[in-house]
């Protein structure tokens, strides 16, 4: 593997700032790791909401409005299916719907996610490794005053309006790295510096975290990890990350995402408007950055890239 860059990431802020990685790194620098925990099965088709989120926004066809699916898309599919009583809970654009059935075909003939994942990229034109976190299946499960859910269950049928109670991530603790990466590591490759994207840290980065292979390899490496916060002056910018530190009993802040991270990380980025919370982060023994995190364009997203990355570069050297 020739990336000097490991990012792991869930969906919508985590592909924004994997766009912004890709378009300031040199070709095949960035490897992104991408929640799987999210993954289902719908109509018998293997949907893949952040690995496909990454990898349109890392070819630049993602519509950015939405935060998922693709850019000038067309519902014809959804339009048909309704007319027949389908279910339209979970909408499949037309184009999108190609990367689904294409898949589903692939996986049934015994394609690796992994092995997919890397033929998906060729086509699409993408120079960087983009990767599921594991071959295997793990799935988010939340248990919700509304009972135990199935993660897009939760997230998409229900707006993310049950309380949480508790989540679980079926599957990881026998879950392995992906192919690509175990290989590469068996080689000798260690990459220079491990971010953690502004994604939800309990339902897009924990499920990662939850495989011990993850936790074991990453608590062993030898390179600053940095994260971003998804949090920025008390709200998440996009999703349930806030709601859900407010039902788990936390204050919503960049500082107790640091904290849920904690040992893991050795540098956070978080937002100007939290420049306030920079002195007691620092004195917990983190590097910390501050900049607008806010990513509404390209230019924003290499600046939030820039800023971990220099982050990262600094802890290497030894400072922050
Ligand atoms: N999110 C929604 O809120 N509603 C949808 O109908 C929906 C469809 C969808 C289809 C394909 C895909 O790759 C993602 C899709 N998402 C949808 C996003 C998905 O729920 C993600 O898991 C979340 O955004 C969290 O990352």
């Amino acid at each position: 593997m020739k990336a000097r860059i490991l990012a792991l990431s869930g969906g919508v802020g985590g592909a924004k700032l994997a766009r912004g990685l890709a378009r300031v790194l040199g070709a095949g620098e960035l490897c992104v790791a991408c929640n799987t925990g999210d993954d289902f099965t719908h109509l018998d088709l293997a949907i893949w909401p952040d690995l496909d989120s990454v990898t349109y926004a890392v070819a630049g066809l993602a519509d950015d409005e939405r935060g998922w699916g693709r850019r000038g898309e067309t519902w014809q599919f959804m339009a048909a299916l309704r007319e027949l009583g389908g279910p339209d809970w979970f909408r499949l654009g037309d184009q999108d719907l190609a990367l689904h059935v294409w898949r589903s075909a692939r996986l049934r003939a015994g394609a690796r996610p992994s092995e997919l994942a890397a033929d998906v990229c060729a086509r699409l034109g993408i120079a960087q490794t983009l990767l599921p976190m594991t071959d295997d299946t793990v799935r988010t499960r939340l248990h919700t005053d509304a009972g135990l859910l199935d993660f897009q269950d939760y997230f998409v049928a229900r707006r993310a309006q049950p309380r949480v109670e508790r989540i679980e991530y079926v599957g990881a603790a026998t879950a392995g790295l992906p192919g690509p990466l175990s290989q590469a590591i068996a080689a000798g490759w260690q990459p220079e510096a491990v971010l953690l994207c502004p994604s939800n840290p309990w339902l897009s980065i924990d499920p990662i975290l939850a495989i011990p292979a993850w936790r074991d390899w990453l608590s062993g490496l030898d390179c600053p990890i940095v994260g971003v916060s998804p949090i920025v002056g008390g709200q998440a910018l996009k999703g349930c990350a806030a709601k859900l530190m407010a039902e788990f009993g936390l204050e919503v802040s960049a500082a107790a995402v640091a904290r849920h991270y904690g040992a893991l990380l050795d540098g956070f980025v978080i937002d100007r408007v939290d420049q306030a919370l920079a002195t007691s982060l620092r004195a917990d023994g983190l590097g910390i950055a501050t900049c607008d995190t806010v990513m509404r364009g390209d230019t924003d997203r290499e600046r939030v890239a820039c800023a971990a990355l220099d982050l990262a570069a600094e802890l290497r050297r030894g400072g922050a």
